[in-house]
């Protein structure tokens, strides 16, 4: 049975989640009206992570009686000042989820919840390679700087990877 502070916890982490997952769709309609198709691909998936990781929360609380809620989230921006900045919002995004997962361990702790604190090893894993992603990306965009035909292929990359996510999930 879970305990109403970590139920309420919870909670948070769903709004959280189901945030990510919206402003990460936001952000794949920019890059789809701004012609990178594979970029778009790239945040159409993580967008799709995102709403993933909301619903595993909304199963472990109702698996062990409590009720997960739907949350109100605040609309996302819808406009974003170019490329680079996209990705540098998805690594401030991570890292407050990082943050935010780490502070539900510890209360997992301090009430010797090990159910919570066991299932919570799986997002303690998942959020550090996030952030080794976004910071992969990261990286390669400081080195491509404003070149064009520097985007044109990492848009292609991440248009492959994509592809190659929903191969394994069976949905491409
Ligand atoms: Fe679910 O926030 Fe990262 O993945």
């Amino acid at each position: 049975m879970i305990s109403k502070n970590i139920e309420k916890a919870l909670q948070q982490q769903i709004a959280l989640e189901a945030y990510s997952s919206a402003f990460y769709l936001s952000m794949a309609s920019w890059m789809d009206a701004e012609g990178f198709e594979g970029t778009a691909a790239f945040l159409y998936t993580q967008s799709d992570e995102e709403r993933m990781h909301m619903l595993k929360i909304f199963h472990f609380i109702n698996d062990n009686d409590g009720q997960a809620v739907v949350p109100s989230t605040e609309a996302p921006p819808k406009k974003f000042k170019d490329y680079h900045t996209c990705f540098l919002n998805v690594l401030s995004q991570e890292q407050a989820v990082t943050a935010s997962i780490h502070e539900l361990v510890n209360q997992a702790v301090k009430e010797k919840d090990h159910a919570a604190h066991n299932f919570l090893q799986w997002y303690v894993s998942e959020q550090m390679e996030e952030e080794k992603q976004v910071k992969t990306i990261l990286n390669k965009l400081k080195i491509i700087g404003n070149d064009g035909s520097g985007l044109f292929l990492l848009d292609n990359e991440l248009g492959k990877m994509a592809l190659n996510a929903g191969k394994e999930e069976g949905t491409a």
